[in-house]
């Protein structure tokens, strides 16, 4: 099927063209909305081009920039083609991207880490500024101009309605029967006008199908027929494997405790290896009857769907493997039924999040002693990812963890440290911490007795005298009244943990 087969609107046939047509409506000093979210539902042709043009207008001595707005993470011929040309001017909400990251970190590219809940509203509530094209990707469009989505729902709905112009991409390589599959709420209302949004259970449909937009903005429709980016997954190592048996146990016991039901609460996963243990560990494991409300579904919620163990997953973003795509073409009416993918206004809502009682699992790159995690900053000044959606789910969730390796770089730094060197989800939203060394339960304990916890339960074995001797001596100067015993602290050397590792190569004393 060719992609033009797909655009059944006649007024919006007319508008197809060249993507270096198309790229040739964006000016510099525009902000773009773009579709994307976890290398799923990206635009994959206007982007190169306009990097292609953007090169070629600094070559004659222009700077070119523009502001790149998208769902969450995009890929290489996104993020890494604008990048590498210095296209980019302001970077917002998430980004995952190598060279992104390198020009952010050497202060070549501005960055604005949002919670991805935050970023729909904060467009019509003006706090961004201006958007001005909406580069869209879209799997079809309607004889009566609707379109339907594709892999990723992401900002959609709010780049097509709040820009001045909008390029469509239609691709042809996205399975035309993902038609149905989402479901796109138009309810949401500026304060004081908000409604309660009518959602009691992960799979409830309360939109529709489609997402709108008025042809008389199409500048350009550009026909694709280009691959999601579909990252192979690694195998999960055997931390993973061990932060997956600690938190099933804990699950288990919870059960048990009468503070979860059998069927457990909506899952929240993280994207990465350990996530993947850990719903591998719970495909294999006790529990039945599972539901998912995520972010993104990956290979992982797949095989839990495939297996019969989970029996529904919302998210907004699929993103699969080239095995995991295989399997959902495969069988596309199976997960049809089994899967919603909404806004990320909706995935992420704070309301619908603690109204779901929804179990939060995420990656973190340091966790301090008091419970406060970084999950965004390497050595507290340099960004990795960002925060994307995890913020949203760790306030509001009902059980709320942050897991991670208890060293990296080879044993070099300890992920558990006196003072996290940037702080991204504070002691009051985090509940509990995971490493392969154990799970710290820090609900209803007060941060000495935290401190003490998360040192036996999750440091690794060659940083905990270290640590306890920290807290020893921080508690010391409380008890000689020179400082606080509520949060014991050695100011001066909080932090030197990070500073000896930045001087000497590790974080051993
Ligand atoms: O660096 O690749 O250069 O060696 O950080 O670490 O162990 O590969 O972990 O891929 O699971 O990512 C927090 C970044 C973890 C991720 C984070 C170094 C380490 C490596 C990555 P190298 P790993 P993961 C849902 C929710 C925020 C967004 C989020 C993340 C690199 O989970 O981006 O949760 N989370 N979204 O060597 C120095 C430490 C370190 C360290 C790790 N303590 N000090 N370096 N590293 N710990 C998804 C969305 O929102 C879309």
């Amino acid at each position: 099927m060719t992609a033009s087969s797909r655009i059944l609107h006649p007024g919006l046939r007319q508008k197809i063209m060249s993507a270096d047509a198309a790229a040739a409506l964006i000016s510099d000093g525009d902000n773009v909305g773009m579709s994307g979210f976890t290398g799923a539902g990206y635009p994959k042709a206007v982007p190169a081009a306009l990097a292609r043009h953007i090169e070629r207008a600094n070559q004659g001595g222009n700077t070119f920039r523009i502001g790149v707005w998208t769902g969450a993470s995009t890929a290489p011929e996104l993020d890494g083609a604008l990048a590498q040309v210095g296209g980019i001017e302001m970077r917002l909400p998430y980004q995952s991207d190598p060279t992104c990251r390198t020009r952010i970190n050497a202060g070549q590219m501005d960055y604005i880490d949002i919670h991805l809940s935050h970023v729909a509203q904060f467009v019509w509530f003006g706090f961004l500024g201006k958007l001005n094209v909406a580069v869209v990707e879209v799997a079809g469009v309607l004889e009566d101009g609707r379109l339907i989505p594709s892999s990723s729902v992401g900002n959609n709905k709010t780049w097509l309605d709040q820009a001045d112009k909008v390029i469509l991409e239609v691709n042809s390589w996205q399975p035309a029967a993902l038609e149905g599959m989402h479901d796109v709420y138009y309810g949401t209302q500026r304060p004081p006008l908000r409604k309660p949004i009518p959602m009691v259970a992960p799979g409830d449909r309360i939109g529709e199908p489609y997402l709108h937009v008025d042809p008389a903005k199409v500048v350009a429709v550009v026909e694709t027929q280009a691959p999601d980016r579909n990252t192979a997954f690694t195998p999960p190592d055997e931390a993973s494997n061990r932060i997956a048996e600690h938190i099933l146990d804990f699950l288990a016991h919870e059960v048990k405790q009468g503070r979860l039901p059998v069927e457990l609460l909506p899952l929240q996963s993280g994207v990465g290896n350990i996530a993947n243990a850990v719903l591998s560990g719970l495909n294999q494991g006790p529990f039945e009857n599972l539901t998912g409300y995520t972010e993104v579904l990956q290979d992982g919620m797949l095989e839990m769907l495939k297996s019969g163990k989970m029996t529904m997953a919302s998210a907004t973003a699929l993103s699969l493997s080239g095995e995991g795509m295989k399997e959902f073409l495969g069988n596309l009416d199976f997960y049809r039924q089994r899967i919603v993918l909404r806004p990320q206004e909706i995935s992420n809502h704070p309301e619908i999040i603690r109204r779901l009682g929804i179990i939060s699992m995420n990656g973190m790159i340091e966790a301090d002693i008091y419970g406060n995690v970084n999950s965004t900053h390497i050595m507290g000044t340099r960004i990795m990812n960002g925060i994307g959606g995890s913020g949203d789910f760790a306030r509001n969730a009902y059980l709320s963890m942050f897991m991670t390796p208890s060293t990296a770089k080879g044993g070099a730094i300890s992920c558990i440290v006196p003072m996290a060197s940037h702080v991204d989800h504070t002691e009051h939203d985090v509940q509990i911490l995971v490493t392969e060394q154990g799970l710290a339960d820090l609900r209803g304990l007060a941060p000495r007795q935290r401190a003490r916890r998360v040192i036996e339960r999750c440091a690794h074995p060659d940083f905990r005298p270290a640590l306890l001797d920290y807290v020893e001596r921080a508690e010391a100067e409380g008890r000689a009244g020179r400082a606080g015993l509520h949060t014991p602290h050695l100011l001066e050397e909080a932090l030197s943990w990070h500073t000896r590792f930045e001087r000497t190569g590790s974080m051993r004393a």
